[in-house]
């Protein structure tokens, strides 16, 4: 049987840092990839590991100062030829592969020479990045190279990953199927981050997908702090920040992000594409028809009530955050005002589309049923 594969919060570095040296030895074999949960249907996917540890989805986390060497052997269980891209240095027009026949190990042997959030990744079937699902799309890890001679400021990696059924590149099946996750799981079971009013948030994260995902912070804005991919960042200085709600990353690309929470609550950070947040596909064999799958998704799970909407209602990329109340903190108890919105249609009944549109209720009139205000009302 497949080994289990554990998830991997990108909090422990992997590997050895002794004298500016970051020895580590990964592993590439195939494991038990059961993000829905340990007692649910798992599927076989790639992962990396540390050698002697259990595999990891995502890959070990390599972290280290500028300037360190890193020597990486990478052993290949896989059975297939194993390309690994990213472990090299960053300021160089091409970097180079490590490509690892199967069943033996290869060494990388670089300085990372440039600071910034970065990733490694490998195929087993000569795909490239964008071609790259099925069961080789979360062989990634996360390559963070912190400024040298100073403590890094506390912050939290998430690694964005994509998996779909086929090795197929269809859409018309595997679209229905595919799972997103952050740092190996999909919401609900992502990780709940915990924080207090005041904190200063920081979070890189790395898109290892082949799919942009627009990241979307309620409640708050947070400052755009870097923006690159697999082998270049750029690290923005103060006049190149900007505050953002919704800042896409495309495929392949990583981001750093910055925000501090001022009131207390339960607050989402999500992809705001909205097939990225539908409820998770179950794995084989659960896997539901196609059109059972699509009916699901439009109208809902049996047994799906809205109070659920939060568990059943939604999936994939979303992480759930609580900001704690400060000490002697009071709901808000002033003067409310209630307003309705409600979503309609002007439409006549023949008309060959419907159009929706909002209208505002202020006091105790409804407004007429056909009523609409475009674009949608100021509140
Ligand atoms: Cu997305």
């Amino acid at each position: 049987s497949r080994p289990a594969i554990q998830f991997n919060d990108n909090r422990a570095p992997a590997g050895r840092l002794a004298h500016g040296v970051l020895t580590v030895a990964l592993e590439a074999r195939s494991g038990a990839w059961r993000p829905l949960g340990s007692d649910r249907p798992g599927v076989p996917i790639f992962a990396f590991g540390e050698a002697g540890k259990p595999l990891q989805d995502p890959g070990p986390l390599l972290r280290v100062p500028l300037g360190t060497e890193v020597r990486a052997r990478v052993t290949n269980r896989t059975g297939a030829p194993l390309v690994v891209h990213g472990l090299a240095s960053r300021r160089v027009d091409v970097m180079d592969t490590l490509v690892v026949p199967p069943g033996q190990t290869r060494a990388a042997r670089f300085v990372a020479d440039a600071e910034g959030t970065y990733y490694y990744w490998a195929s087993t079937r000569g795909e490239g990045f964008e071609q790259r699902q099925y069961q080789d799309a979360h062989l990634n890890g996360a390559l963070i190279v912190d400024p040298a001679g100073a403590t890094p400021k506390p912050d939290r990696v998430f690694v964005v990953e994509r998996w779909m059924p086929r090795a197929d590149t269809s859409l018309a099946h595997n679209q229905w199927f595919e799972l997103f996750t952050i740092n190996g799981r999909p919401w609900p079971l992502t990780e709940r981050l915990t924080y207090d009013v005041g904190d200063s948030v920081r979070w890189r994260i790395i898109n290892a997908s082949n799919a942009v995902h627009p990241f979307h912070l309620h409640g708050f804005y947070f400052r755009v702090d870097a923006h690159g991919d697999d082998q270049r960042d750029t690290v923005y200085w103060p006049a190149q920040r900007r505050m953002d709600v919704t800042e896409p990353l495309w495929d392949g690309t990583t981001m750093d992000l910055a925000w501090s929470p001022d009131r207390p609550g339960g607050w989402i950070f999500h992809c705001h594409l909205n097939w990225h947040v539908v409820p998770n596909t179950a794995l084989p064999p659960d896997t539901e028809r196609v059109a059972d799958r699509i009916a699901h998704i439009e109208n809902g799970y049996p047994g799906a009530h809205m109070e659920d909407h939060a568990r059943y209602g939604m999936g994939g990329l979303v992480l759930g955050i609580y900001v704690r109340p400060p000490r002697g903190w009071k709901p808000y108890t002033g003067a409310r005002r209630t307003l309705r919105l409600l979503v309609q249609s002007d439409s006549a009944p023949d008309d060959s589309t419907r159009r929706f549109g909002y209208v505002l209720q202020e006091g105790d009139r409804a407004p007429a049923p056909d009523s609409v205000v475009v674009p949608g009302p100021a509140i």
